[in-house]
């Protein structure tokens, strides 16, 4: 509708959270997995209904292409906004509210801190996204995930918080405005709360984590140590009613 498509600045949107100390919560929406119609638009409709505060749709890997049929669902069944949350940029395309330009900083892969940017840069602006420059770091988070193996970069040791808080701060020297701490769609834990609350304590920018969260006790340590937004994929997947659960814990303290 015509007030969404005027009124929604992403970026504002999250930061916002962040400002008023609210736990924000995103759903990641992987095309791949919800490529069956009622599975899709039953999470959606769950997630509009707990006011979910975002959906992040992308996946380091696509199989088949569901974006468009994910970006639709969302505009129709609720007023959420969607992020782009890209592999690659094969992923681009108009529909999504914004795009998460992501540096994989955690990484030394040049193609990643820059290479596909410049590929992606003239379609993001032909296609009218708003653009949200992102700190992108991946955490070894107990095992090998697609987005690791996919980027062919090593990810920040689990158990050095001090690594990833010196390399958020570089990041944001350079100018990046948001950051994305990442276990990895499916880790077998989350990041660590001492990781989040050293970059917390590094950066004033939103900070969003994922990877790996399954429980509320999880979500409520991600929030305790300072992220501003949490991403949950895999275990809504899996469980769409634990959202009820995780709703309880954003509104305990928010
Ligand atoms: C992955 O942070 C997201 O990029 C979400 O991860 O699927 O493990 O929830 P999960």
């Amino acid at each position: 509708n015509l007030v969404h498509l005027f009124l929604v600045n992403v970026y504002n949107h999250i930061a916002s959270i962040q400002s008023a100390k609210k736990r924000g919560l995103a759903v990641l929406l992987d095309p791949d997995k919800l490529a069956d119609p009622k599975r899709r638009k039953q999470i959606i409709s769950m997630a509009a209904q707990y006011g979910v505060n975002l959906f992040l749709v992308g996946g380091s890997l696509m199989t088949e292409d569901h974006l468009n049929a994910c970006f639709k669902d969302i505009k129709a069944l609720s007023s959420i906004p969607s992020v782009l949350f890209p592999g690659s940029p094969v992923q681009l395309r108009k529909g999504p509210d914004a795009v998460l330009f992501l540096s994989l900083i955690s990484g030394r892969n040049a193609e990643l801190l820059i290479g596909q940017h410049v590929i992606a840069a003239p379609l993001i602006k032909q296609y009218g996204l708003e653009t949200i420059s992102t700190g992108y770091m991946l955490v070894d988070c107990g095992k090998s995930t697609t987005a690791s193996y996919i980027s062919g970069t090593q990810p920040l040791p689990y158990d050095k918080p001090e690594i990833a808080a010196t390399t958020a701060l570089a990041a944001e020297m350079l100018g990046q405005k948001m950051f994305y701490l990442d276990g990895g769609s499916g880790a077998a834990k989350p990041v660590s709360p001492e990781m989040i609350s050293a970059v917390r304590r590094s950066v004033s920018a939103p900070l969003i984590v994922g990877g790996g969260i399954k429980t509320p006790e999880q979500a409520d340590a991600a929030y305790a140590a300072g992220a501003n937004l949490i991403v949950i994929g895999t275990a809504f997947e899996e469980n769409p009613d634990l959202i009820f659960d995780i709703n309880a814990v954003r509104e305990s303290t928010s």
